[in-house]
């Protein structure tokens, strides 16, 4: 497993900082978990509630795409993207996970603000409840890398 340190603390001028989370409707169960910890994790270090700008997506597809224009907005400071691509008996997982971080990646080399890849790729339902749930959900790491990464 890896280890996720950090250098983030709680700080007042995160007050300041507008973050947009962009939620994929495709298996939400994992994906609303995931989103209401990374949620969670921004107030805690000190994010303003309504500095925080919530859109809904239907797959993590349309993550490249939302995320692409949500940063027109220029006032916003970092955009977090969550998925949950699960492993079925097709070969669409395969595509869809190269064409998201691809996607993602590609956001990151031309936009100027940071695009989070919050989107778990699992073999299946079971390892992404492991990883949505409890000590191990990964919305805090998607969080405190969005305000990490506020700070290059
Ligand atoms: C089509 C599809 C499939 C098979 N599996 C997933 C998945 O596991 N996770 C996910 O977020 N989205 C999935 N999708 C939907 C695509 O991301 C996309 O929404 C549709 O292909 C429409 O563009």
């Amino acid at each position: 497993m890896g280890v996720f340190s950090n250098s983030i603390k709680a700080n007042k001028n995160n007050k300041n900082l507008k973050i947009a989370i962009i939620t994929s409707e495709w298996n939400s169960i994992i994906t609303n978990n995931l989103l209401t910890e990374t949620i969670e994790t921004l107030l805690k270090y000190g994010v303003k509630k309504t500095n925080i700008l919530d859109y809904k997506v239907p797959g993590s597809f349309e993550l490249i795409f939302s995320s692409k224009k949500i940063a027109k907005n220029k006032e916003i400071n970092a955009i977090i993207t969550i998925g949950c691509i699960i492993k079925g008996d097709t070969p669409h997982f395969e595509y869809i996970c190269k064409s998201v971080t691809n996607g993602i990646k590609d956001l990151n080399i031309l936009l100027d603000i940071p695009v989070i890849f919050g989107v778990l790729t699992t073999q299946n339902f079971e390892q992404a409840r492991k990883r949505s749930e409890g000590d191990n959900n990964k919305g805090r790491e998607f969080a405190i890398s969005a305000l990490q990464m506020t700070k290059i």
